[in-house]
């Protein structure tokens, strides 16, 4: 598949907004600024990256616990992510959602969710909406290999695929549902042949490679545009943190931990373009320097930005 220059270096600047926003998130935490917890996504930058650089602002994705890294890549705004973390009024959901609830329908950001497996139904309804108004746009949904488990994702899927619907199931297999291995939680290797059962594509891809999930999320896309129905694209990644900040990992085998850390998806992309002479290395400094400045200039304006009014409690909270 043929994919330019440009669209090469913006897969891997949203890669480091994606890490570099977590990583201040996490020093904030730690430092006690950020309340609330933080499920963090380095190590699984390329999938977010990969997948969002397919859509547009009119299709969907449903997000999970760990969706930082989704909102980036669907182009939420890190002052207004962070402003949110900080629970400030200039916050994605005014401050009330905090880390697990970021949404933003302008840019189809239907919803980071604290409840695992929840985004699938929603995106299989906003995928039913689309195709029933006409449009070729698509939902996606992003879920962990945990999430696989629940009856949600059977029951999304096959709703999906018995009425045909534009979505994509996005499956990031990062090996632990909490501290409990995939071994512990599921007897198959691939969450992928579930869509077998369901008369639907299933994929396995390699998740720390963001051209490989960028390629096969586009195949996935492309056939949902086209009407011929869902796809469920597993990518095969790595927590590279624990479950939440605060988790002691002690379930994590260390031998793993190291041989995940060498292919970490930012590093080997790096690598990849050094290799292809697509560009040099004081062009990915400058374009980490620039993401740098704007996480700085994003903690700067959720620090500053005004509480709620106790006012508005109830503002957004019933529907009349
Ligand atoms: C319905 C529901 N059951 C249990 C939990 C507690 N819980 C939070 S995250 C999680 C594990 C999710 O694992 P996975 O889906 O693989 O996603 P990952 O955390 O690996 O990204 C669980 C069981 C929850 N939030 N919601």
């Amino acid at each position: 598949m043929k994919i330019g220059k440009d669209k090469m270096l913006n897969l891997y600047e949203i890669m480091v907004k994606i890490r570099q926003f977590e990583e201040k998130a996490k020093e904030l935490f730690l430092s006690g600024e950020l309340g609330g917890f933080l499920h963090l996504y380095n190590g699984q930058e390329a999938i977010a990256a990969g997948v969002c650089a397919n859509l547009t602002d009119k299709d969907y994705i449903t997000s999970t616990h760990r969706g930082h890294g989704h909102v980036i890549a669907k182009g939420g705004k890190v002052d207004r992510m962070m402003a949110e973390l900080y629970g400030k009024a200039t916050g994605y959901n005014k401050g009330r959602g905090g880390s697990m609830h970021i949404a933003d329908l302008d840019t189809g950001i239907l919803g980071a969710n604290g409840i695992v497996g929840a985004g699938m139904p929603i995106a299989v309804g906003a995928a039913f909406a689309l195709k029933y108004k006409g449009s070729n746009n698509v939902a996606i949904a992003f879920f962990g290999d945990a999430a696989s488990n629940r009856g949600t994702f059977h029951e999304a899927i096959n709703m999906a695929s018995v009425k045909n619907l534009p979505v994509v199931f996005i499956c990031e297999n990062n090996g632990f549902g909490i501290s409990t291995p995939q071994s512990a939680h599921q007897i198959i290797k691939d969450v992928s042949v579930r869509a077998g059962s369901y008369g639907i594509p299933g994929i396995t891809v390699d998740g720390n490679d963001v051209l490989a999930v960028y390629e096969n999320a586009a195949l996935a896309v492309s056939r949902a545009r086209k009407g011929e129905g869902p796809t469920l694209l597993e990518c095969k990644t790595w927590r590279q943190y624990g479950h939440f900040i605060g988790d002691p990992e002690k379930y994590k085998d260390p031998e793993d931990q190291k041989k995940w850390l060498e292919r970490d998806p930012i590093q080997k992309y790096e690598e990849k373009l050094l290799t292809l002479k697509l560009v040099t290395m004081d062009e990915l400094v400058a374009i980490k320097e620039n993401v740098k400045r704007s996480i700085e200039e994003a903690v700067s304006f959720g620090k500053n930005s005004p509480q709620p009014s106790p006012k508005e409690i109830y503002t957004d909270i019933y529907a009349k």
